[in-house]
């Protein structure tokens, strides 16, 4: 009998158990039940059955069964509570092609919501869009549209399966399997990046091999095509510059050949009778050692101008502006505005200069870069990092909306005019093309992103490409209810800790405006130290210059002057050490050691404060996270609490290394009360990564 009762608990407790495990896999599509007594339609009415409306009925379904615990019919006539999903006989202008209205009614005596658009996919977008705003406790009633045009992100995914800069897991583009390996993970992807309106993927590194532009590999991204093409994504390739040599036998990449421009133009022929949407190329040209039409004596616009036109109007070029030569011993940060700002006006109008969002290279904390003040002639697209190469990996958690959204907002003063934040100019009105890419973080690790805060980046960049003047706050808010849970016990203390994170990590790693201090080649570690690499620009002592005076860079007019290239009103954000904000205080400003900062301490003292109040709240964010249990699955709540454990110990590393090693510099005692670091600067110096993941 007990055995009985033994088995019989078993299989109720199997039972009981979820489906699956909240391995995150599910990301913010999750659709658990809601507490709320609102009565939820019952059912679903559309008349089409395109690939893309099947594909928002599907997802209605799914959400609205999985929220209101009950069966949802598809039908064709209004007879229960439903959404109604309607593609408009006349087009309505403000929703462009890919807006959606959803307004509340009655037909045939039934409450109903309908889901209106110009296009299949807007209505896509209006279900998710529905589905997220009854999660979100949103009221239903909204008209919303893009105000972007390409919003893509972009993939480091090597064809051997390895991401450069990918921290979770390796490429979900099984290239060995495709074409015939349909991956059902692919329609997931998709219907993930829908949900955030991506509209875009690029599918191979910048770093790109020509062997992705072969008929094998197109056959491949063929059927990648094919299943994203319902959720409204293009798919786009990063094009090698010197393909027509390494492919088509030639001698030469010249730009101005008729034979490369042929080669191009027949290549180009030849992805659109296979992917018939295809979207275009993204070239890293003349930039760390990829072949470009500087090779040739060419300019830029000579080589994105070539592509341009073989594409003609079916596609874009993305044709990036992370440039910098070891033969130009200038300041790096001046760069690409030097390159670029003289050819505003020169490009081919389907091509975008992509530009970083600032002008080294996605450190904790950077000023906007110059360019978006300074090319109004030309379609700036936004490159932002999603995958944290510079932020501790995916290992330590750091909301990086937040981060996006300072950088949206600052004011170019673009024309010498106020009110041109980087968010307007990357919108683009006075263009036919805008565009925001994001370099994906996105894997094979089963929750996607290598760990479940990391979810939250990628929907964020989603959400600001959509809408660059979004607020992050409130995309952390929405993320986290729909990934964790609506309780408001859980929401607002977790969006204060992410609002909050990204700011812990440039405390503990590179505090008052210091940048790119971390370790040679993984970026992972702390590696204030480095000064033996090939270029000047690729060590952090080239960064930091600190000696036993000072420290900072001096990039005023007694330095390198790179202030010079912002507007004169922009300029005024950094160009008085005394009045600017701290937080960028030595990336422009190089100080003595006493230099009296705000809180009235001597640089020192406050640059060490600042490490030790990033490692500390890094720690307390375990805490936080603690009282967070009730709220959250067993699994999750591990899986967090662990990177979590691991982010507060790397945060003490990153302060104890970065402050042994600027004493060892300044020669200045630690402020009172500052615990000295755990080891030797030797140690620190000592420790070395050979396997750490996305180096290649
Ligand atoms: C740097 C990365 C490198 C990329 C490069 C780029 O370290 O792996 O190839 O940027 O954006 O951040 O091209």
């Amino acid at each position: 009998m007990r055995r009985l009762i033994h088995a019989l608990c078993a299989l109720v407790c199997l039972l009981a158990a979820p489906a699956f495990a909240e391995d995150g896999y599910d990301l913010w599509l999750r659709y658990k039940p809601l507490a709320s007594a609102e009565p939820l339609p019952r059912a679903i009415v559309a008349q089409d059955n395109t690939p893309t409306v099947k594909a928002a009925v599907a997802e209605l379904q799914r959400g609205l069964s999985g929220l209101s615990g009950r069966r949802i019919s598809v039908a064709k006539n209004v007879s229960a509570p439903s959404v109604v999903l309607t593609r408009l006989t006349t087009p309505e202008a403000g929703l462009g092609n890919e807006g959606y209205m959803i307004r509340e009614g009655r037909q045939n005596g039934q409450p109903v919501v309908r889901i209106r658009a110009n296009s299949d996919i807007g209505l896509l977008y209006g279900a998710f869009a529905y589905l997220r705003r009854i999660q979100t406790g949103a009221t239903t009633d909204t008209t919303d549209a893009p105000k972007v045009r390409l919003r893509l992100l972009n993939h480091w995914d090597n064809l051997d399966g390895t991401v450069e800069r990918g921290y979770a897991g390796a490429s979900l583009w099984d290239w060995w399997r495709l074409p015939d390996l349909q991956d059902p993970r692919y329609t997931d992807y998709a219907r993930a990046n829908a949900s955030i309106g991506i509209n875009g993927t690029v599918l191979n590194n910048v770093n790109a091999k020509a062997a992705s532009l072969t008929a094998p590999y197109l056959d491949k991204a063929a059927v990648l095509a094919d299943t994203f093409r319902p959720y409204g994504i293009r798919i786009y390739l990063s094009a090698r510059f010197s393909a027509p040599i390494e492919l088509g036998g030639l001698k030469t990449a010249d730009p101005l050949d008729p034979a490369v421009r042929a080669w191009w133009k027949a290549k180009a022929d030849e992805i659109y009778a296979k992917i018939p949407d295809f979207g275009g190329f993204l070239v890293k040209a003349n930039s760390e050692g990829q072949p470009g039409p500087q090779d040739y004596g060419r300019t830029h616009e000579d080589g994105a101008n070539m592509l341009a036109e073989a594409l003609g109007n079916r596609g874009v070029v993305m044709w990036r502006a992370f440039v910098y030569k070891a033969e130009v011993a200038d300041d790096r940060h001046k760069q690409a505005y030097s390159e670029f700002k003289p050819h505003d006006g020169q490009f081919a109008p389907n091509v975008l200069v992509q530009v970083k969002n600032g002008a080294i290279d996605f450190q904790p904390r950077e000023p906007f870069h110059p360019l978006f003040g300074a090319m109004p002639k030309t379609p700036l697209m936004m490159e932002f990092q999603i995958t944290k190469e510079y932020l501790g990996f995916a290992t330590h958690l750091a909301y990086l909306g937040q981060y996006y959204e300072e950088t949206l907002r600052a004011d170019t003063f673009q024309n010498g005019q106020t009110g041109w934040s980087v968010a307007r100019v990357v919108e683009g009105e006075h263009h036919a093309l805008s565009g925001m890419a994001g370099v994906a973080n996105i894997g094979t690790d089963r929750n996607w992103s290598g760990s479940h805060f990391d979810q939250a980046n990628w929907y964020a960049f989603g959400r600001l490409a959509w809408n660059p003047q979004g607020s992050a706050h409130d995309i952390a808010t929405e993320w986290a209810k729909m990934t964790f849970t609506p309780d408001p016990r859980f929401v607002t203390p977790v969006v204060a800790l992410m609002m909050r994170s990204r700011e812990t990590v440039a405390d503990y790693m590179t505090p008052l405006g210091l940048h790119h201090l971390m370790d040679t080649g993984h970026h992972y570690g702390p590696g204030p130290w480095v000064d033996n690499l090939g270029r000047p620009d690729w060590n952090p002592v080239y960064y930091h210059k600190a000696d036993d005076k000072g420290i900072g860079f001096d990039r005023t007019r007694t330095g390198s002057d790179a202030l010079s290239q912002y507007d004169l009103q922009a300029q005024k954000f950094w160009a008085d050490p005394k009045s600017m904000d701290e937080r960028y205080l030595l990336w422009f400003h190089h100080l003595s050691w006493d230099y009296k900062t705000r809180s009235g301490r001597p640089l020192w003292d406050e640059l060490v404060l600042t490490y030790d109040k990033g490692a500390k709240e890094a720690a307390a964010m375990q805490q936080t996270w603690a009282e967070m249990k009730p709220y959250v699955d067993a699994e999750r709540f591990k899986a967090i609490a662990s990177t979590l454990r691991i982010q507060a110990r790397e945060a003490k590393w990153w302060r104890d290394a970065s402050i042994a090693y600027f004493q060892s510099k300044s020669g200045r005692p630690l402020p009172a009360g500052v615990a000295a670091p755990e080891k030797s600067l030797d140690y620190y110096k000592s420790l070395t990564f050979p396997y750490a993941p996305g180096h290649h």
